[in-house]
């Protein structure tokens, strides 16, 4: 046996023949394909919440310029926030191998020394904290809250959001500054040792290829992604997702019987609160407010709609039919016939950070948009959010109000 220096920062105490230009560069230009789609895919997720609209959507109340591309989420496709957001989840815990492999190659870099040859190196290694840091945070905060591991001190969205900010600013310049040679590796098929410092300078034997190895990555990335998708893509499918929380079979059978995200019990709803003799839903507009029950709400014109529910985490459903009171002819009810207004929607809820949102004008001028109160041909489960709950085409399911009791139209 050759000794082995003890110390991480010798030459030689890497040993592995896997690292070397070749493989960091593949792993490198397939992370920079997928990370550069989760931050547009993520900033897109962070609009459709219409954080610019009124402080009760906004938990990162201090975005400031970062919120400058905020745009008003548009009510189609129907399916849009499925797409965008089952994209970002899905590619997010599928890219984990990709991006632990990565890290992997490049960890000898760690501890060169010394630490700094120049300013311009110690920026470098300076911006490589924040590349590496900030990547390890986002994944991390992304896969917790996705498996509703609600660690974080207040509110994962700040987090995340300003964190995808930090990451994606030093992914970028890292990008610049590696990305050209990268390609240049790959070209040229560098299997070969080209001199480098990610080379170890005395290498083990090999026991796996370095190709083999990158299908070792690969092959766990494959793996996440067959049992992951089937949340997005819901009905049967939802059942090979068992990693996922909502992955499992739908709940129950029958026209109630879709995935159901926080139960009427989770949230702290009353049933009492909820029957016809105590549940008054309160229109208030610019003529004032008017107060009506589920009957008088069920002899308004009824529409239908058939519109999926898609979370935030990732998990969405087929589309299911609702039908209810359009939410444009609530606002007229109260002297909004004109242009459609802003609405403040707030449940029966007490206490979390979803039992109120605002829905922009043009959501509520759609004409799909209701405040159902049934679904697939049967009255809302409690579940589903009854008496009354509010449905939106292409928007996240947070916006999607369940058991309401107010609805303030007006400029918000
Ligand atoms: N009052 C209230 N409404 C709510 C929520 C909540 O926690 N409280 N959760 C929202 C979220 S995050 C989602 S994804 C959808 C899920 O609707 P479902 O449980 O009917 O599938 O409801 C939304 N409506
Ligand atoms: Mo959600």
């Amino acid at each position: 046996m050759r000794d082995h220096p003890r110390l991480p920062t010798a030459p030689g105490f890497w040993r592995s023949p896997l690292r070397g230009p070749w493989f960091t560069s593949v792993l490198g230009l397939v992370l920079l394909a997928g990370v550069t789609v989760l931050f547009v895919t993520g900033l897109v997720s962070y609009a459709a919440y219409n954080p610019d609209l009124s402080p009760v959507n906004d938990t990162t109340p201090d975005k400031g310029v970062l919120g400058f591309y905020l745009f008003p989420w548009p009510t189609g496709p129907v399916w849009l926030y499925r797409f965008t957001q089952g994209v970002h989840v899905t590619l997010g815990v599928t890219l984990v191998p990709v991006l632990l492999a990565k890290l992997w190659s490049v960890v000898p870099r760690l501890f060169t020394l010394p630490p700094a040859r120049s300013l311009a190196h110690a920026l470098e290694r300076l911006s490589l904290l924040l590349l590496v840091g900030g990547g390890l945070f986002e994944f991390t905060t992304g896969v917790l809250n996705i498996q509703l591991a609600y660690v974080f001190p207040g509110s994962f969205y700040p987090l995340h959001f300003y964190g995808a900010w930090v990451f994606f600013a030093a992914f970028a310049a890292h990008a610049v500054l590696k990305a050209p040679a990268a390609v240049r590796t790959v070209r040229r098929r560098l299997r070969e040792q080209p001199e480098s410092d990610l080379t170890a300078p005395r290498p083990d034997p090999p026991t796996v290829s370095r190709r083999g190895a990158l299908w070792l990555a690969g092959g766990g990335s494959l793996l996440l992604f067959l049992t992951t998708v089937g949340q997005s893509l819901g009905g049967p499918l939802r059942r090979t997702a068992p990693l996922a929380p909502h992955g499992g079979p739908d709940p129950g059978g029958g026209p109630n019987g879709f995935q159901i995200n926080k139960t009427a019990a989770y949230a702290g709803i009353d049933p009492a609160e909820t029957g016809a003799e105590a549940w008054r839903l309160v229109v208030t507009g610019r003529t004032g407010t008017v107060r009506l029950s589920r009957a008088e709400l069920l002899r308004l014109p009824q529409h239908s709609s058939s519109l999926p529910i898609a979370c935030v985490e990732g998990w969405s459903t087929a589309d299911q039919w609702w039908r209810g009171v359009r939410l444009r002819d609530l606002a007229a009810l109260v002297g909004h016939d004109g242009a459609a207004p802003d609405v403040l929607v707030e449940s029966l809820q007490r206490h979390g950070a979803f039992r109120r949102a605002a829905l922009r004008a043009n959501q509520v001028a759609d004409g799909r948009s209701l405040l159902a109160l049934s679904v697939n041909g049967e009255d809302l489960s409690l579940d589903h959010g009854s008496p009354a709950r509010v449905i939106v085409p292409a928007a996240p399911g947070v916006l999607n109000t369940k058991w309401v009791a107010r609805l303030t139209f007006g400029d918000l």
